[in-house]
């Protein structure tokens, strides 16, 4: 997908990134977002370690919340209904017939829509913009759920299938692109299970919702919304496609409306860039996407490893890069015992401990950091280059366990985080999610204090900080 970050990733949406990395590109649903238990999408929490770890009773929680504000207000939701129709007509209908769009386009694409107020993260009119106490004393969850069986199982086993099936379409995106179909499929699995996923809400009242009522994001969300319109008035999609995530992702890949107008690309070469129907196109749209972000041909994106206890996982993240042989002469092995190949160990990688020491561990290369791009999180890249694997080699897991983390509160930690910022430490925000500034410079505090270095935050520590 190309577009959220929490929904990030195709739309460069500037996403609380536990990396603080740059913007990742879209706001990107995945499937389990898209078709929640019990079959009904349902907004979901920001993205991150954590986030697409979501707990039934905490988004029962969370939606039990947002339905007794509906109810309670009624009368308040006429207003902002009048509200938004002015808004349309005196505000973003001028900057649309800028940009070309007819009359006839702009009142089809809202033709009844009213706000969706259910969507997370709104800040009604009047009011200031703030983080949502339910969000924020969100906890993050452990990884472990992240990957569980039931749900690589049907990305590895349907993307194993297409890759019989799309074999002469595979190889001619791998030679136009650099980017190995085993990848584009896993990405195609994730976001809509290869189009089985239902994408229920109407495009145009998310990000007309959005762009009128979100927060911090009105200005990503118009542009969004203005893409949108000139999909449709340059007749860029199928009759009736514009549906969405709750983000406003479209099609099978999860493409930002600037997304899918900057990467969609044609594949099956009858003229379109169907990113809904058509499969050569799809799948040639994600490995574009990659491509265009940077995918780095031949490489791998990365390796499971052991790291010894004389290796700091305060060494950690993309600014710390070595050669692969570098690390491997640090003591760092594949936890397959098999050497790193040759082309890789003389190129440059970057140590990945999700976990600190309380999981599995990894050897990353730049190819790990394009997938981020479609969406930020470290373990959505996992999940990604895991499942890939799988498609061409066969199911496996990963070697090292999860620890029991998680279970904190989101404040928490920012908390933490602020104290740690206080002191000189780069944590990369104080957000509430351990990203890997965060993680690193809780093992350079716990080195500094005469600790053994974990990388990762748990109760006693945040009692311990300062
Ligand atoms: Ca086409």
């Amino acid at each position: 997908m190309i577009a959220s970050h929490e929904l990030r990733r195709r739309t460069s949406i500037p996403n609380p990134s536990p990396q603080g990395g740059g913007g990742p590109h879209r706001l990107c649903s995945n499937f389990r977002k898209l078709v929640p238990k019990g079959g009904a999408a349902s907004p979901s929490l920001p993205r991150g370690l954590g986030v697409g770890v979501r707990r039934t009773g905490l988004r029962l929680l969370l939606q039990t919340f947002l339905l007794s504000l509906a109810l309670a207000a009624p009368a308040s939701a006429a207003k902002i209904d009048g509200q938004f129709r002015a808004w349309l007509q005196t505000d973003l209908w001028p900057q649309a017939a800028a940009k070309g769009i007819s009359r006839k386009t702009f009142n089809q694409a809202f033709d009844g829509v009213t706000p969706n107020l259910n969507l997370p993260d709104l800040v009604m009119p009047g009011e200031k913009p703030s983080t949502p106490k339910v969000q924020h004393q969100a906890e993050f969850g452990s990884p472990a759920p992240y990957f569980a069986e039931k749900t690589l199982a049907p990305v590895a086993s349907g993307g194993r299938a297409r890759a019989g099936q799309y074999a002469t379409a595979l190889a001619a995106i791998e030679k136009r692109t650099g980017v190995p179909g085993s990848i584009v499929l896993a990405i195609w699995g994730r976001e809509t299970g290869y189009g089985a996923a239902t994408i229920r809400y109407d495009a145009f009242q998310v990000l007309g919702t959005r762009a009128f009522l979100s927060g911090t994001k009105r200005d990503m969300y118009r542009s969004e919304l203005l893409a949108a319109l000139e999909i449709v008035q340059k007749g860029l999609e199928p009759k009736g496609a514009m549906k969405s995530s709750w983000a406003g992702a479209l099609g099978q890949p999860q493409f930002m409306p600037t997304s899918f107008l900057k990467h969609a690309v044609d594949f099956d070469g009858d003229g379109r860039a169907d990113i809904w129907k058509s499969a050569p196109d799809i799948m040639g749209s994600i490995a574009n996407y990659l491509a265009d972000y940077g995918w780095v041909k031949g490489r791998d994106w990365g390796f499971e490893v052991t790291v010894p206890e004389s290796v700091s996982c305060s060494l950690e993240g993309p600014d710390r890069g070595k050669k692969i042989s570098d690390w491997a002469k640090l003591g760092i092995a594949r936890v397959n015992g098999k050497p790193f190949p040759a082309n890789e160990a003389g190129a440059e990688g970057f140590l990945m401990m999700p976990a600190g020491r309380h999981g599995p561990a990894f050897i990353v290369t730049p190819n790990f950091y394009v997938l981020k791009e479609y969406n930020t999180s470290d373990l959505y890249a996992l999940f990604i280059g895991l499942s890939a694997d799988r498609i061409a080699y066969g199911d496996h897991r990963f070697t090292g366990a999860w620890g029991a983390v998680g279970g904190l509160y989101r404040s928490d930690i920012a908390a933490m985080q602020r104290t740690l910022h206080k002191k000189g430490y780069d944590v990369g925000g104080a957000d509430g999610l351990p990203g890997f500034k965060t993680r690193r410079s809780i093992g350079e505090w716990q080195e500094k204090n005469g600790m053994a270095a974990t990388c990762f935050p748990d109760e006693k520590l945040m009692k311990a900080v300062r």
